[in-house]
């Protein structure tokens, strides 16, 4: 389902006041367009549960907003910056390598990936340790899909991604703002839980680079971080991988689970801006999703493993 939206408006994390009037004159006028959206969205929730259908306060935010507002290292720190300086990732042919303990690796091209498994609409909060979320109407592969195809081995205890090291194609990746390649990880249960998604588009469009071209995970219920963009390696491993930014900031931990209750050296994560509004929201445990994810944490002190 492609939500149709008028010519949209251009926001930042400070919006200006004009800018905050026109866009209240935009909600008024899409008020008959967001019915719309909700009706297919209610449709789209029968394959995928009542977790990520939106309420109508959580509007899908705008192309423009999710294409012009991008943390993605690779090509800048400056969120503002990365829209324009991903144009020449040029993402086909693309192939991704799934292996490591699995009974079936397998090296396969984006394209094929696409014609073998049929993408789904998910609609998910997305939430950065920044401070600030976003709706997103993703299209995608549920991980689990892919993961079951390949048949982990009984000592599979986490799935590893990694993003293409190319510093020709991502040139932030010639100074050493992070340790490339971006690596994350997840535990097995959760790289096999529902929600867990292998986003290939947007909007019912491909991918843009910006946002992790061709093909980028998302995990609605963690901080954006662990949402590793442009994957060429998957990889089911038995031991804990040491992913990116724990190796940069012991605040940011293996788990990553959005929860307002735990500050430590980053500061309250208990509000958020979502982008195009002006006042702050509560943040909400595991992002709103806990109904569906916190049965995965039994036994874990959330506020300690972050
Ligand atoms: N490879 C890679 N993946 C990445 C990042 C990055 O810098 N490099 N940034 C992460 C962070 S911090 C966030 S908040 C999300 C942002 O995704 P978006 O730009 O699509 O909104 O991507 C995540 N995935
Ligand atoms: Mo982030």
């Amino acid at each position: 389902m492609l939500i149709q939206r008028p010519a949209p408006i251009r926001s930042s994390e400070i919006t200006p006041e004009s800018v905050y009037l026109e866009r209240r004159r935009f909600l008024l006028h899409a008020t008959v367009l967001g019915a719309a959206g909700l009706v297919g969205s209610a449709h789209a929730a029968g394959n995928r549960g009542s977790a990520s259908m939106p309420s109508s306060a959580d509007q899908p935010n705008t192309w423009d907003e999710i294409t012009r507002y991008n943390n993605f290292y690779e090509y800048s720190p400056d969120k503002h910056a990365v829209a324009a300086l991903a144009r020449n990732l040029n993402p086909r042919p693309w192939t991704i390598s799934i292996e490591g303990e699995v009974d079936k690796p397998h090296v396969v091209d984006v394209e094929q990936l696409l014609r073998e498994y049929r993408p789904q609409q998910r609609i998910y909060r997305l939430r950065c340790i920044e401070g600030w979320s976003m709706v997103i109407p993703w299209d995608g592969i549920p991980l689990s899909d892919i993961l079951r195809h390949v048949q982990p081995t009984s000592r599979a205890r986490y799935v590893k991604f990694v993003t293409l090291q190319d510093p020709a194609r991502f040139y932030g990746q010639r100074r050493a703002t992070l340790p490339w390649p971006y690596t994350e990880a997840l535990t097995i249960a959760e790289a096999m839980h529902p929600l867990t998604l292998l986003a290939t588009g947007l909007y019912g469009k491909p991918m843009p680079n910006q946002n992790g071209a061709p093909i980028r995970l998302v995990v609605p219920w963690k901080y954006g971080y662990k949402s590793i963009k442009s994957i060429v390696t998957i990889r089911l491993e038995q031991q804990q991988p040491l992913t990116t930014w724990p190796q940069v900031s012991k605040d940011y931990g293996f788990y990553a689970n959005v929860n307002p209750r735990a500050a430590y050296g980053r500061g309250s994560q208990s509000r958020e801006t979502r982008i195009g509004e002006l006042r702050k929201r509560e943040t909400l445990l595991f992002n709103g999703y806990a109904d569906e994810v916190a049965h995965l944490y039994a036994g874990l002190d959330l506020d300690k493993a972050i």
